[in-house]
């Protein structure tokens, strides 16, 4: 097909509920380049499951658009953590001492493969439907599910589908002004089924993404309103030049870091706020601020709120390293709502895992946040527990840091989350753990065997045991009312770790830590790009 598109509706397949900000950046800007074309956008996650395919039938039959474009979010989504009822079973299958709660878990992980197999199914059969509705249209794919696992995605799609990955608002423009030429990354599955790929060549400049005009989103998408009291997703740059092992933001979005006008991000959010009533916001950058001149942008941000007197709180992923007590003064001013950050109390992991920072910069950052009148605020803690060349020794460190901020900011306002590192594709700790013969090569990332799915989730003994016992015990013991779980967890890793010292798992572990260490990091990383600082 090569003639032009006069009208898209865009489907966002179902995930739960999360503003679909992704889709509206690309609907909002080929409305402001091809204002001529029709779009519409059906939000499947807001549609009770049983009614989706019916819905979706009758949009497309009433609608009969030229182009149908799906947006896939979430598609390998095990990263469970304590808000997430598979952190329970998992924690029960592998360390439970009761048979019971064995054989429950069990029956619940069958379910929740089932429901993770069938939602993936079923988005591909929304597409089959598409195309049998409405042979002539296009098909296009996108969004972050997509970015990652594009070339499996291709695979399955129906014939005369373009499977966009990564950015996709300049690609949509080329595939609705006809395909003739196509810019961005995609995969193209055509009407013979044969997949090709092609390779970003381009830039897309994101000054060219303006604020987005709401007034022209909600009508196309009168839903919009059902997302308004919750955190709503804005976007102020994309890239991350950092190479963390566990990470592939920095594939997803690229390495280099682009940024949007600080006036236009303003716009956006005081359009939100003053005419939406929207009061909380989510910066939805990989990191919002990380690199010096990341942080420098994110003061030029900070000011256009200031000046504009938006009325919100807000969050989002941080890094502290050029954090300065005036930006952290601003970011209380314009209401910060919790620090939102990767953490772990040993400086030896922090080097290992190739995250790029100094512990004490880091503490130093928090206790600016505390001088500049942090208080009623959380600080929430992404905790990479038990990741590759975790020892006795750096569990005993976080352990000592993690109460040095409750010391700083008070327990209450301290959320040690249960995280584990889930082995993502191509990314070094992956290359790490196919090496040391902990993954085979060549293993299927989106296998549905449920005990590859657990490895996935890297949580190996003997430390395992003792964490995952230790989550048991406070779940047990905890009345999530007046507790949270994972400090409940911490203090009980805390109270058995002098006692697991003395296991022969222990004294193992700690004379393997004392040996001359094999290479555990055998990947060469390069550094940080100059934009890091
Ligand atoms: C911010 C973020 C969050 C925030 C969201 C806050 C908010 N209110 O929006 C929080 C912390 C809440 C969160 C939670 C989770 N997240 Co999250 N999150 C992200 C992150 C960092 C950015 C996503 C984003 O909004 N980007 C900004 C928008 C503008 O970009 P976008 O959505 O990608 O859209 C662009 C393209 O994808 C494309 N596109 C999108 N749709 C379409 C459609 C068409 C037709 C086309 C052509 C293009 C296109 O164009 C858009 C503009 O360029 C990504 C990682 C990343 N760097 O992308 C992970 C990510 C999306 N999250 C992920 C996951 C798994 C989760 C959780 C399930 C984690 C968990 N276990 O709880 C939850 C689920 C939340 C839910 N309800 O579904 C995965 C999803 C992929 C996968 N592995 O399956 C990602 C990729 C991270 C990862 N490690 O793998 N997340
Ligand atoms: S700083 Fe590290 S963890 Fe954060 S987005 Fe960049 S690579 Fe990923």
């Amino acid at each position: 097909m090569t003639t032009k598109v006069r009208s898209v509706l865009y489907v966002r397949l179902p995930c739960w509920k999360i503003y679909p900000g992704g889709v509206i950046y690309v609907a909002d800007y080929i409305h402001k380049q091809r204002p001529e074309i029709d779009q519409h956008l059906l939000d499947l996650a807001l549609v009770p499951p049983g009614d989706r395919r019916r819905i979706l039938e009758e949009r497309i039959r009433s609608q009969r658009p030229d182009m149908v474009a799906f947006s896939w979010r979430n598609m390998q989504s095990f990263g469970p953590h304590p808000e997430d009822d598979a952190l329970d079973v998992v924690m029960n299958f592998d360390h439970s001492p009761k048979l019971w709660r064995r054989i429950k878990a069990t029956r619940d992980a069958v379910r929740i493969i089932y429901d993770y197999v069938a939602s993936r199914v079923r988005n591909f059969s929304y597409m089959r439907m598409v195309r049998r509705l409405l042979p002539e249209s296009r098909i296009v794919v996108g969004g972050t599910a997509v970015s990652i696992f594009g070339q499996y995605v291709a695979a399955k799609v129906p014939k005369d589908t373009v499977v966009v990955v990564g950015e996709g608002e300049d690609t949509m423009l080329s595939i609705v002004d006809g395909f003739e030429n196509p810019v961005g990354e995609f995969f193209y599955r055509d009407r013979n089924g044969q997949v090709t790929h092609r390779a970003r060549e381009e830039t897309f400049d994101l000054a060219n993404l303006t604020a987005v005009d709401f007034p022209y989103i909600e009508s196309m998408f009168p839903d919009f309103h059902s997302y308004l009291g919750d955190d709503i997703g804005v976007h102020t740059k994309r890239g991350c030049p950092f190479q963390c092992h566990f990470c592939l933001y920095n594939k997803i979005e690229g390495a280099r870091q682009r940024y949007r006008d600080p006036a236009e991000v303003g716009k956006e959010i005081e359009m939100l706020n003053k005419r939406y009533g929207v009061k909380r916001i989510w910066f939805t950058d990989a990191q919002f601020c990380s690199t010096r001149r990341s942080t420098e942008h994110v003061d030029k941000i900070l000011d256009e709120m200031l000046a504009r007197q938006v009325n919100v709180s807000w969050s989002g992923y941080l890094r502290l390293n050029f954090l300065t007590p005036e930006i952290a003064r601003k970011m209380l001013a314009t209401g910060i709502s919790s620090i939102d950050l990767s953490f772990t109390g040993s400086q030896e992991v922090i080097d290992r895992l190739t995250l790029g920072y100094k512990l004490k910069q880091q503490m130093q950052a928090f206790q600016m946040f505390k001088d500049m009148g942090f208080t009623q605020q959380k600080v929430k803690l992404y905790m990479p527990l038990n990741a590759p060349g975790e020892t006795l020794e750096t569990m005993q460190a976080t352990l000592d840091k993690i109460r040095e901020l409750y010391g700083m900011f008070g327990r209450d306002n301290v959320l040690p989350f249960i995280f584990f590192i889930g082995v993502q594709p191509k990314t070094p700790v992956e290359q790490l753990l196919i090496e040391q013969g902990y993954l085979k090569p060549g293993y299927n990332p989106l296998s549905l065997n449920p005990f590859l799915i657990k490895k996935l989730l890297y949580n190996p003994r003997p430390l395992g045991r003792l964490i995952g016992r230790a989550y048991l015990e406070a779940i047990d013991s905890t009345d999530p009312a007046s507790e949270y779980i994972g400090r409940a967890t911490m203090d009980i890793i805390e109270r058995e770790l002098p006692k697991f010292r003395n296991t022969s798992a222990g004294r193992k572990l700690a004379a393997a830590a004392d040996t001359p260490r094999r290479r555990t990091v055998p990947i060469q990383v390069a550094t940080p790009s100059t934009d890091a600082g």
